[in-house]
């Protein structure tokens, strides 16, 4: 008879992961991690029964139904079976208003982070809605606007499915994706003093929300970002009808095909201004930073579902008349994305830790999240594209089979340095935010957590050196600064990573016995720490038509 390979199978994704449960166990006081670990448990479940459902199934993605059967215009998309169930997850868990709850005081953002870490690949995206929902609540807290506070912040944060609030996030255009100052969209205002939008949102992923915050250009305003004005738009009229929204298509992307991206055109939605009708990109600045920083922890989700596939395949697939499981260089390969991914888990974790004291205890600490969140989201956007080609890789032809599950991994990874951002536009975000002395505020930080971790043995501190001396090399040469931002950016990261991760270590030998970490850092930092670039004679190798 032929030989039938096993499948791999996942187990309850809150039991299996021990860098989870590590983290949680050093970072939260004993009586919130009893609070919440039936939650989580119940979610590593959920992972598990999800993942085997969606094998068992034809893959399902929403539909677009622009016309009834009589000609009337409707517009309507039909989601899948797990976005169907979006709402009534979100509000059993709080994948949004656990962040914002006061309940567990500064621990909240990693309460609610290490909920959405375990829903997030079983949500088919979902997540997305969710993390603009997450942004559109604190932008919105941050603007000061009462009266739309009062009535959008309490649905967003709904604790019941029939009230709960999705809001979308409106900003790319045909002109600007990066280069957000470029907004065709035209708020006018009426006789009656009511502000209407006009043009045309090309990338909305939550049109099937409730809301959105949209950023537009008042009639008669300048040129220029300062000029952009923020709005919230209500998808909605009381009668259920569109607020002055057509909806042109859905879009066909490489991957995250269940989330039902959308067109759109705004041809008269009524708009209420979040504030003063300027400075909108400062006023949605708090939503990016909140969905960056999802950004970044859905992409060590999709990190450790791939490693968990990985190497409960390498114990079942034999080669050479043994278990991948034990082939040299076949745990050598797992063990350095391992590392990486463990390096990486902390350093967000590490934001998200920050994230909650700042919103709860001590905007002291802003300064610091202000770096930190695009460094989190530019290194772990393309180590999660990295991880998931390794793991088709790891599963050898099967990784290259649709319905094996595996390249549905990749294909969604690729949003990751997409979606809020790309690498180079954060690497650019960085060098603003860093300042002046942005890099010896990083360095002291990461210098106090080396002190925790009993020292640094892997030249952490030399690398954040290197890249003090690297950064005020090039000060004064603004294309020089700008050429190597993606290098410096990341080994900021890394070294940052190797420190929180030198302190996770030193306690995780202390208190468990577990040498897990102190591995992950040995691997991590024998990988390298620094990525700054060499200079490279840009000009000989791009085309004549690329010239300055
Ligand atoms: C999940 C699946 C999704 C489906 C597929 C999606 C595919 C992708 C679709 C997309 O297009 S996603 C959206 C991607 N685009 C972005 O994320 C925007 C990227 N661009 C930037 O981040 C720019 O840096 C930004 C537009 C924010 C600013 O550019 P500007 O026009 O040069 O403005 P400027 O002068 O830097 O900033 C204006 C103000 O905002 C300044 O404050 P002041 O007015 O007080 O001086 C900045 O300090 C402030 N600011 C900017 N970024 C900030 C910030 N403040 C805090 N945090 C930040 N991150």
């Amino acid at each position: 008879m032929d030989f039938i390979q096993s499948a791999p199978v996942l187990g309850n994704q809150y039991r299996d992961d021990p860098v989870l449960r590590e983290m949680l166990a050093r970072s939260l006081p004993a009586g919130v991690l009893a609070a919440i670990e039936g939650d989580l448990d119940e979610l590593g479940a959920y992972a598990a029964e999800a993942w085997a459902e969606a094998r068992a199934r034809e893959a399902a993605e929403p539909t677009l139904q622009q016309w009834d059967a009589w000609g009337g215009r409707i517009d309507r998309i039909d989601v899948t079976p797990a976005w169907r169930r979006g709402a009534a997850m979100t509000t059993r868990y709080g994948f949004v208003a656990a962040g914002h709850e006061s309940t567990h005081g500064v621990h909240a953002r990693i309460d609610q982070f290490a909920r959405v870490y375990l829903y997030h690949v079983a949500s088919e995206f979902h997540t997305c809605p969710l993390a603009m929902s997450d942004g559109a609540a604190t932008a919105l807290k941050a603007s000061g606007a009462t009266a739309l506070v009062e009535r959008a912040v309490p649905r967003l944060l709904a604790r019941d499915p029939a009230r709960l609030w999705l809001s979308g996030q409106w900003m790319t255009e045909t002109a600007g994706g990066s280069d957000v100052a470029r907004t065709g969209t035209v708020a006018r205002r009426d006789r009656d003093g009511a502000w209407h939008l006009y043009g045309r949102k090309w990338f909305t992923s939550a049109v099937v929300g409730e809301m959105a915050l949209a950023l537009a250009h008042p009639e008669g305003a300048g040129d220029g970002t300062d000029a952009l004005a923020l709005f919230l738009v209500e998808t909605r009229d009381a009668h259920g009808r569109w607020n002055g929204i057509r909806i042109d298509r859905l879009k066909d992307k490489l991957g995250t095909r269940e989330l039902p991206t959308a067109e759109i055109h705004l041809d008269g939605a009524l708009a209420t201004p979040v504030g003063e009708p300027a400075h909108g990109v400062r006023l949605i600045a708090p939503m990016l930073n909140v969905t960056r920083t999802w950004n970044a922890v859905c992409a060590l989700a999709t990190m450790r579902r791939c490693l968990a596939l990985a190497s409960d395949y390498a114990r079942r697939r034999e080669a050479f008349g043994r278990p991948l499981a034990r082939q040299p260089l076949h745990r050598a390969t797992l063990a350095a994305l391992a590392a990486e991914f463990e390096a990486a888990f902390h350093f967000v974790f590490f934001v998200a830790g920050l994230l909650g004291r700042g919103e709860q205890a001590a905007p002291g600490e802003r300064a610091l999240l202000r770096v930190l969140t695009p460094l989190a989201k530019l290194w772990t956007g393309r180590l999660a594209v990295r991880v998931a080609s390794e793991t088709c890789e790891a599963f050898g032809g099967a990784g290259y089979i649709e319905n094996t599950g595996i390249p549905q991994l990749l294909r969604d990874a690729q949003v990751f340095p997409i979606w809020e951002g790309t690498t180079n536009v954060l690497a650019l975000d960085v060098l603003r935010a860093l300042g002046t002395d942005g890099v010896d505020a990083l360095a002291t930080e990461a210098q106090a957590l080396l002190a925790e971790g009993g020292g640094d043995r892997h030249g952490i501190g030399a690398s954040l050196d290197a890249a003090r001396a690297w950064h005020a090399a090039r000060r004064a040469s603004r294309d020089a600064l700008e050429g190597g931002a993606r290098g410096f950016a990341l080994t900021l990261a890394r070294a940052f990573a190797a420190a929180v991760l030198a302190r996770h270590a030193a306690w995780a030998t202390r208190e468990r016995g577990d040498r897990r970490a102190s591995a992950a850092l040995d691997a991590f930092a024998a990988a390298g720490l620094s990525r700054l670039a060499a200079a490279v004679d840009v000009d000989a190798l791009l085309p004549d038509n690329c010239a300055p």
